[in-house]
């Protein structure tokens, strides 16, 4: 069964509630939705999210790289050769999401032609994933109240705290008031998105050693070697790679040269395909891994959702799966439930990332 057509598809829907972190905000989900059709006639799906401040990539240029560069070189191909799929994007350097995309349509194809959910395929270890919540800026007592409604509404108890602003004292406040309001059993960790310099981040790490916070994401611009190094080997709790750890090659080298010693694996921007190896990587060397989020529509999260479930080392962890709360619609036919803190695999051939298309035809951009 071969690769038959490659579609990618603009889409915008705007964020009921907008989030704003150290390296940008997003008002609205300019996406790109990516239809694979096989010579059989099997249909798979996956979302890409734009993120010119973290891969260089726009929507246009998403549009581009998978009409112009990568379907006519993978129409033609076996489903079932993933790894010749991963060769030819390789060729291509960057565009991770847009790569990330078409992995998980094609994992979502090869589902439906085997008739079992992908989750299975991949590893088959959960039916689910436990949720952590990311709370973007926004003054400490409102970052409060958010995160007990959600604990209230959705069982949710691991938030992600986005950091990174100036003064220091704006972030140090938040995470304090966080966890007096909730306590010391919730799971509290964050994420500056590279806003700040090595030594502001060492000093917020004093100022807060006292509240428990599990790890720290991204603190500063990890290509200053020595500076984030530095900060690695001082800290109480690990420091985390996300935007420095895009691919397989760059998660090795931040784990190996010390500029980090935990992995946010994320299904956008390595699909399937190549997470799987990271996370491989990351077991075999001892650093624990859990799985992220790119601000993800819920065909974004139901992808994060089968892949997280999968490993026992992705599901160790809470995933971060809930952000698409913040849109004003979806167009996931399936929407996803949060119940006591975990969103269930959902149990269909394939991925699950099945749009509805009425919704999907008002959506979209062309
Ligand atoms: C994160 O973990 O950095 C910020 C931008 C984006 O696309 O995802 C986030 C979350
Ligand atoms: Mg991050």
């Amino acid at each position: 069964m071969q690769i038959a057509q490659i579609e990618a598809i603009p889409y915008t829907i705007p964020y009921s509630t907008p989030l704003h972190f150290a390296s940008g905000a997003v008002h609205e989900a300019n996406h790109v939705l990516v239809r694979i059709e096989t010579s059989d006639g099997v249909v798979g799906w996956a979302d890409t999210p734009p993120r010119p401040y973290t891969y260089g990539e726009t929507q246009k240029s998403i549009v581009a790289v998978i009409e112009d560069i990568f379907a006519p070189q993978l129409e033609g191909l076996s489903v079932f050769d993933r790894e010749k799929a991963q060769a030819v994007m390789a060729r291509t350097i960057h565009n991770e999401t847009a790569k990330g995309a078409v992995d998980i349509a094609l994992w979502d194809c090869l589902g439906k032609i085997l008739g079992r959910p992908v989750t299975e395929l991949l590893g088959g270890f959960s039916d689910h994933m436990r949720v952590s919540h990311m709370l973007g800026f926004k003054p400490a007592q409102e970052l409060l109240d958010l995160a007990l409604e959600f604990r209230e509404t959705y069982g949710i108890d691991t938030f992600k705290l986005k950091t990174g602003r100036r003064p220091l004292s704006l972030d140090v406040e938040a995470a304090r008031v966080l966890r007096e309001g909730l306590g010391e059993d919730t799971e509290i960790y964050m994420d500056s998105n590279r806003g700040w310099s090595a030594n502001e981040a060492a000093e917020v790490l004093r100022r807060t050693a006292d509240l428990g916070l599990s790890f720290l994401e991204e603190p500063d611009d990890a290509r200053e070697v020595l500076g984030r190094r530095r900060l690695v080997e001082k800290s109480a709790i690990p420091i985390a790679a996300d935007e420095s750890a895009p691919n397989m090659g760059e998660a090795a080298r931040e784990i190996l040269t010390g500029g980090a010693n935990l992995l946010c694996v994320k299904t956008a921007r390595t699909g399937f395909t190549e997470s799987a190896k990271i996370v491989g990587f990351a077991q075999a060397a001892g650093v624990d891994v859990y799985v992220g989020n790119q601000i993800d529509t819920q065909i974004g999260s139901v992808a994060s959702v089968v892949f997280g479930a999968a490993f026992e080392h992705t599901h160790r962890r809470a995933g971060e799966l809930s952000n698409y709360l913040d849109m004003a619609d979806d167009l996931i036919a399936r929407p996803l439930t949060i119940a006591d803190g975990k969103i269930m695999v959902p149990d269909v051939p394939g991925v699950g990332t099945e749009p509805d298309l009425e919704k999907l035809a008002a959506h979209r951009d062309r």
